[in-house]
């Protein structure tokens, strides 16, 4: 799916604005015909989430509805008008005038309809949305678990399975976009290089293969065109840049890609990227951009602000890469959902490396069976939606199919382990085939939709080693001196690193620590070590530093968290916040941010 586009050939309204609103806590809007249009509504921002805005939105699970009028400019013919929602919170039905447009599920991913036949020409058109966004087991990520899984430790309010507040609404762009009648449906770049040539391959897909198709590369210093292809015939165009320039952290520079669709010589459409030449592969224990060994620096993050939420916040966006390029940060996990197309673009300019994330967060695989299987199909409709929607950005080097997949078992598993005084090393016992077969389900269907960059899962303490068996990259969440021997650092330095040299001697893989990190409330200090204190961040995250210089297989450390973010209601998280932020959540600097600068830069 295409970001929208504005050029000649391509036209673009934004639906952003106010708009109107209504709850629907009884669930009557749908029997009432609320999708002709809404009474008695108050005003809402899209793109926002609903829950900052009115006291009585803060903590409500369940119905919105949203309604907007639009024009659709005479200019447009009927034919291919499409409307395109960046993403909404959880699930959306639309309706145009009325008429059922259609549905989707699942957050933080683009969806969008054809509009032919719904949409009046002349007179404005209303749009109506029902929102819903209640936290069920069998949705991803799941929410309302009773047994079996994390849920026991979580013990919040509302009832998620994950550490963040379900904001949900409308929480990206509207657009309503026009194509002309022959147009682009799809555009696939790869790079490599061979030699002192940059070869760039582009798959391209028209709705009509009755055209032609030939692209452009250009930059300041460069241009170079392809030889136009008949779609009838092939849909692949090869092009040759000789001594290219490489996009990477330090240079990430970016050309300039046109595709044009041509019938009879005349052009009909056309679309622009800005892509990078660039390789990722992996050798041994290291993982290798343009042939150079990497080691990642940065954080996980989440797309959380006062206000609007989880909504779009572009402004915010600008500021956190800044921040990131600050500290010397050189990348970040989109823990744990797809951050917004913008977000990426952004990268890809800024030269960070992503581990591009579905919102896989809180899989569980015991209690009820069938929602097992609704959560991997869902599962697998995420990472197909995410890889289509990513696929081009150079920034995004690896795939992540889920954050801490929570294994058969572990709880009872590690009870035994530890009354049968053992240590926490319980990697190696097999556990349900079933659910070693979900994890390779979605690793496998990563790597069939794009052979081209490594495959990861973010792995909690006590991940089965048969687990990692398909990944390409180890990713390891860690709380050894937090969760785990809290204050006695030394003692669980050395425990994580005689794990690391276990994992690392089993798979031979590279290794990254994708989160480490330690509560931290803002002026909270002490000259002893003390838990919650600037200096216990501090020094817990320089331990984690000091320890990946001596193991030549870790690849990289992302701490958790980059700021402080909204989470569930709970005795753990006081202010309904998760305080583990190198920056507050209004992104001023803790001390450690002043200690990861040093040693990053
Ligand atoms: C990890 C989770 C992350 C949490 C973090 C924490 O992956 O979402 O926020 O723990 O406890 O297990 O801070």
């Amino acid at each position: 799916m295409l970001y929208p586009q504005q050029n000649q050939y391509r036209d673009i309204s934004i639906l952003d604005g106010i708009w109107k609103f209504k709850l629907d806590p009884e669930n009557i809007g749908l029997k009432s015909n609320w999708h002709n249009g809404i009474n008695n509504s108050r005003p809402i921002v899209v793109p926002s989430s609903w829950n900052e805005l009115y006291p009585d939105t803060t903590d409500y699970i369940g119905v919105g509805w949203y309604e907007s009028d639009f024009f659709v400019p005479a200019s447009w013919t009927s034919n291919n008008t499409i409307l395109r929602f960046s993403s909404v919170t959880y699930k959306a039905t639309v309706w145009i005038n009325g008429n059922l447009i259609g549905t989707h599920e699942g957050g933080h991913l683009p969806f969008e309809f054809k509009l032919d036949t719904f949409i009046n020409d002349n007179k404005s058109n209303k749009l109506v949305i029902r929102v819903e966004n209640e936290l069920k087991p069998d949705r991803v990520p799941p929410g309302n678990v009773e047994s079996g899984s994390l849920s026991i430790f979580m013990d919040n309010t509302p009832s998620t399975n994950y550490d963040f507040f379900p904001y949900a609404g409308i929480d990206r762009s509207v657009y309503l976009y026009h194509l002309p009648e022959f147009h682009l449906t799809d555009v696939t770049v790869n790079t490599s290089v061979i030699d002192d040539s940059g070869i760039i391959d582009i798959i391209v897909k028209s709705n009509n293969d009755d055209t032609n198709c030939y692209a452009l590369i250009s930059s300041d210093i460069v241009s170079v065109k392809s030889s136009s292809i008949s779609l009838k015939k092939q849909n692949k165009i090869s092009l040759k840049i000789k001594n290219p320039k490489l996009w990477s952290c330090s240079d990430p520079f970016l050309y300039q890609l046109n595709i044009f669709i041509t019938k009879n010589g005349e052009i009909l459409d056309s679309y622009e990227l800005e892509i990078g030449i660039r390789t990722i592969e992996i050798k041994g224990h290291k993982v290798l951009l343009n042939g150079e060994p990497i080691e990642l620096k940065g954080f996980g993050r989440h797309e959380d602000s006062f206000i609007t939420g989880r909504g779009q916040n572009l402004p915010q966006t600008i500021k956190d890469h800044n921040l990131l390029k600050w500290i010397g940060a050189n990348s970040y996990r989109t823990a744990h959902y797809p951050y917004s197309e913008e977000d990426l673009f952004l990268a890809d300019k800024h030269g960070f490396l992503v581990v591009d994330e579905i919102p896989a967060v809180g899989l569980f695989f015991d209690g009820n069976g069938k929602d097992v299987e609704t959560r991997l199909d869902i599962c697998r409709k995420q990472i197909s939606e995410l890889i289509n929607r990513d696929k081009n950005h150079p920034s995004v080097i690896m795939w992540s199919i889920a954050n801490e997949p929570f294994p058969p078992d572990l709880l009872n598993r590690m009870q035994s382990k530890e009354t049968s005084g053992d240590s926490f090393n319980i990697l190696s016992e097999p556990v349900d085939p079933s659910a070693t077969k979900f994890m390779n389900t979605l690793l496998t269907d990563a790597k069939k939709l794009d052979n081209t960059r490594p495959v990861t899962f973010a792995a909690i303490h006590g991940t089965p080693i048969e687990w990692l068996d398909n990944v390409d990259v180890i990713m390891l969440n860690r709380y050894y001196g937090w969760y785990f021997d809290g204050l006695k650092l030394d003692e669980a330095i050395q425990k994580l690193s005689i794990e690391l040299d276990y994992i690392y001697g089993k798979t031979k893989k590279p290794i990254i620590i994708s989160e480490f990190g330690a509560d931290t409330i803002t002026g909270s200090h002490s000259v002893s070590q003390e838990l919650y204190t600037e200096e216990y961040q501090l020094e817990f995250w320089k331990s984690y530093l000091d320890l990946a210089d001596q193991k030549d297989f870790l690849i990289g450390l992302h701490a958790w968290v980059f700021a402080d973010f909204r989470t569930t209601h709970s005795l753990k998280r006081i202010g309904g916040l998760n305080q583990k932020g190198a920056f507050t959540r209004d992104r001023k600097p803790k001390m450690s941010a002043h200690f990861l600068k040093k040693r990053w830069e």
